[in-house]
């Protein structure tokens, strides 16, 4: 490698002392991008057909094998107790725990029993995601997230997960980016199943929306809290002055849709203005459902986005600007005010005190790979900039309770298949060998300050 300079490996990202003493600090991963789909009785997912089709991941990677996380799952809580973190959020695959979507396989569940233990057993934290993206082929085949009936599948794979380790876990998240699950894979086709079907779209955005709410229903009655949801929200800004109604629009579509009808039970009017007509009959009667109380909410934020009005294109005629900042490997401009300012947001406009966790924050980079390491000083960077955000954030009386980087692996990153690395901890796709990068030695001069 040329023009490299080492940088320190012990960089301090953070003071833990400038954080409350049980503010939770962690990594997340999620089933299908490090565990390996193939292995334990796992039915296939909806993303193993996605992956299948040539054209939809980059060099036709799928998660077949990912990082063997399945195996090697000991080893890889050992290395969040080394780093000297809280806690671990990782998800259950919906396609291991029930192959057809309906039917229990017994080593599914008896997989993440045994992860719930080990993570216990290091001392961390279980922070649960019950729905990561992996929905049961068989399911799919039904219309997945478009057929209402998915609804209510969902709600007895959640309570069948819960009722085995739902007294365990600290946390429990119903589903990770609903938008991500809807509109991102039913109307920009980018994702799992890959439609670009306006009516699909509504009915996907509506039916995950609900399937949170009938999870949330359904695990309380069943004597279970600690409930929230995950959503992904991006700081949507006009590029210009006189694009406000476009970014508006965007960031209804992107953002208000899914915290407005979990906290106030209605659907921002710039998105329905679009979607209504589409909709399923009598969406409106659901949204008391939806708008059931949780007990946290998870915020997943990685960057802002640009936005005009796409003139002559079809509603929702947005389109979105390069912006003029650092950008990570995903092309992601690198916007850590954004942060703090969608948490102030959330607090004031959406939950008020409920407790907020950033249940995701990360960047992809090349990482510097030399013969003593791997080094990574553009993410400690970044981490130390949205850890100060949140800091801001909690100083404008935020009741932030916890920070999770994405991730603590290399793993598989959707559409981008193993090409993005946003892993703490480098993974070697040829001999699966992990080796912690210098963000995950930062990290632990931060939580272990007298570990040496
Ligand atoms: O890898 C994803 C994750 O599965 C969901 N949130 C965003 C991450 C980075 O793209």
């Amino acid at each position: 490698m040329t023009n490299f300079t080492r940088p320190k490996t012990d960089t301090a990202m953070f003071n833990r002392a400038d954080f409350p003493t049980d503010f939770t600090f962690g990594a997340a991963t999620a089933a299908y991008q490090i565990e390996g789909a193939q292995f334990g009785g796992a039915g296939p997912s909806h993303w193993d057909t996605f992956a299948a089709t040539p054209g939809n991941v980059v060099r036709a990677e799928d998660g077949a094998r990912a990082c063997d996380h399945y195996h090697r799952w000991a080893g890889d809580l050992d290395l969040l107790k080394e780093g000297g973190f809280d806690a671990y959020r990782f998800s259950t695959s919906w396609a291991r725990v029930m192959p057809d979507g309906v039917t229990i396989n017994p080593d599914g569940l008896d997989f993440y029993d045994r992860l719930v233990d080990g993570i216990l057993a290091r001392g961390l934290a279980p922070y649960l995601t019950l729905y990561h993206w992996d929905l049961p082929a068989a399911l799919a085949d039904k219309g997945g997230w478009v057929n209402r009936d998915t609804v209510l599948r969902f709600a007895d794979f959640a309570e069948t997960v819960m009722d085995r380790i739902g007294e365990r876990v600290s946390r429990t998240a119903t589903i990770n980016e609903p938008w991500c699950v809807s509109w991102l894979s039913h109307f920009e086709g980018h994702h799992a199943p890959g439609l670009r079907d306006i009516r699909a779209t509504a009915r996907a955005m509506h039916h995950i929306q609900l399937a949170h709410g009938m999870a949330v229903t359904r695990l309380r009655d069943a004597g279970h809290d600690r409930l929230g949801i995950v959503l992904n929200f991006a700081d949507i800004q006009p590029v210009a002055a006189g694009q406000e109604a476009a970014a508006a629009r965007a960031d209804a579509l992107a953002n208000a849709w899914f915290i407005q009808s979990i906290a106030q039970g209605t659907y921002p009017q710039e998105a329905l203005d679009g979607l209504a007509p589409h909709m399923p009959e009598y969406w409106q009667d659901d949204m008391p459902v939806i708008a059931t109380p949780i007990d946290w909410l998870g915020v997943n934020y990685y960057t802002r986005e640009l936005v005009s009005a796409q003139p002559d294109a079809a509603w929702p005629a947005i389109q979105s600007h390069d912006g003029p900042l650092p950008k990570t490997q995903m092309g992601w401009e690198i916007h850590a005010d954004g942060l703090r300012g969608l948490l102030t947001r959330m607090a004031r406009d959406y939950v008020g005190d409920l407790p907020m966790i950033v249940t995701e924050n990360g960047m992809a980079w090349d990482d510097h790979i030399v013969a003593d390491g791997v080094y990574d000083t553009e993410r400690i960077s970044y981490i130390s900039g949205h850890l100060a955000a949140a800091r801001a954030a909690m100083e404008a009386g935020v009741n932030l309770q916890g920070f999770f980087y994405w991730s603590l692996l290399d793993n598989f990153e959707w559409a981008f298949g193993y090409e993005k690395r946003f892993g703490i901890v480098h993974v070697d796709f040829e001999t699966l060998e992990r080796t912690p990068k210098a963000s995950f030695h930062a990290f632990k001069a931060c939580l272990r300050p007298n570990d040496g």
